[in-house]
């Protein structure tokens, strides 16, 4: 006798009156018409008992196959009956569990008040295609950045302040910003910061590698870029790297060929815009590069810190870890948006934890550090840009600003003297655009 699925489906519903532990299965049939019979079969068993246990048809499939409730051992019978070519069960996908081990420490991603939701972002995309370009006191090697970056360059024009022998060359190693007492306007000397390093982790960091923290962009790629040397780095250096980084051409450096999505600057000084500064950033934005920068941790209005004062840049002021404007920020109506920053105090927890590493002058050993103020603000926009542009590779500059404004959360606390639209909005944002690329290419 030929044993058709409907004969199986028949066979089953009569012997499964006993409750058993039931799934969904996808059923595959050697053909259109078995499975349209051993649909029927199914559906008559139900009515039959009125009852919602196995076997159960639920829908078919568009790419072939047929959704079953049916009980496990079921499943196991069906499988070897003619007529049947395959039995899978319909396994539950869950998103990618996040395994980093700092993970929980990175309250700036996650905090369901001042968080900035990257979780929900990252249902749609964590930056593949996009490029960030970090243009700070360079790059240490760490584990957190295997597979991360690419190609950078030094635009330390100055020997002493770069440390590695020359002027600027291809090599964006951080060789350390630490100073002698008496020099860098500081009477007690400073240890390197490794500023760079800790601003490329909040971008890029690796997901999924079970060691340390993940960047809010970790499927994007990092240009590390070195124009902070020792004491600072030249507004000329600065402009010139904006401008290469943006695509375009500098005398005496090999050209990048395209431009970068989004420049971070976290750094800044007390003036007016600076000429140069301006021109670059302009030119970056023409050429579709988004400028964003650190509104400057003076405690003063943001117009009087530039490069966060120049036209057309996103301006990020630090809210600490109440939610509220962080103490050391600077504020007013030329600020774009907040993000986390951190108290800038003695409890390192409340600061924002990225890479790091742990030598006082030369670099030493890859670690993990806290560290607060506008600079830790300023990349993770930095690094939300870079998910805007994975999902919507057209979106203009002027557009990316407007989502991030327009998606913004009120802010979680007080800022009475001016912290932009609100607090930064990973998922909302990154939602937006998708919902708005949807429209314009439906
Ligand atoms: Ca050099
Ligand atoms: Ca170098
Ligand atoms: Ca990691």
């Amino acid at each position: 006798m030929r044993f058709t699925p409907f004969v199986a489906m028949a066979t089953l519903a009569a012997s499964n009156y006993v409750a058993a532990e039931s799934a969904r299965y996808i059923v595959h049939f050697a053909d259109q018409g078995a499975a349209h019979t051993a649909r029927s079969a199914s559906r008559t068993a139900v009515t039959a008992r009125h009852a919602a246990d196995t076997p159960r048809h639920l829908r078919s499939l568009a790419a072939g196959g047929e959704v079953f409730e049916l009980t496990n051992d079921d499943a196991s019978r069906l499988a070897t009956l003619p007529g049947v070519t395959s039995v899978e069960e319909d396994v539950l996908l869950t998103p990618n569990t996040i395994v980093d081990s700092l993970w929980k420490r990175q309250w700036y991603m996650h905090d369901p008040k001042v968080g900035v939701d990257a979780e929900v972002a990252w249902k749609y995309t964590r930056g593949a295609g996009a490029v960030v370009a970090v243009l700070d006191t360079g790059i240490t090697p760490h584990p957190e950045f295997d597979g991360q970056l690419l190609p950078g360059y030094d635009f330390i024009s100055d020997a002493g302040a770069a440390r590695d022998g020359d002027g600027r060359d291809a090599d964006p190693t951080d060789m350390g910003n630490w100073s002698d007492p008496g020099e860098c306007l500081s009477s007690l000397g400073k240890a390197s910061t490794w500023h760079g390093t800790h601003m490329a982790g909040l971008i890029v960091a690796r997901a999924g590698n079970r060691a340390g923290i993940i960047g809010l962009a970790p499927e994007a790629k990092l240009i590390p870029v070195r124009v902070l040397g020792r004491c600072g780095g030249r507004t000329s250096d600065v402009a010139d790297a904006i401008v290469w980084a943006s695509g375009g051409d500098v005398p005496g450096v090999p050209s990048l060929g395209k431009r970068v999505d989004v420049i971070n600057l976290s750094m800044g000084t007390t003036g007016a815009c600076h000429p140069a500064l301006k021109r670059a950033i302009e030119q970056a934005r023409s050429r579709g590069t988004v400028v964003v920068t650190s509104a400057g941790n003076d405690q003063k209005n943001v117009n009087t810190n530039t490069p966060a004062n120049c036209p057309g840049v996103v301006a990020v002021a630090a809210l600490g870890r109440s939610g509220a404007m962080a103490s050391y920020s600077n504020f007013g109506r030329g600020v774009t948006l907040s993000a986390p920053g951190g108290n800038l105090g003695e409890r390192g927890a409340d600061d924002i934890l990225s890479t790091w590493d742990i030598g006082k002058r030369g670099r030493e050993r890859s670690v993990f550090g806290y560290r607060g103020g506008t600079s830790v603000a300023s990349p993770q926009v930095a690094a939300l840009v870079a998910l805007m542009r994975s999902a919507d590779p057209d979106i203009g500059v002027d557009e990316v600003t407007a989502q991030l404004v327009d998606n913004a959360r009120p802010l979680p606390g007080p800022c009475p003297k001016g912290c932009g639209a609100g607090l930064m909005d990973a998922g909302a944002t990154v939602d937006a655009v998708v919902e708005d690329r949807g429209r314009r290419r439906p």
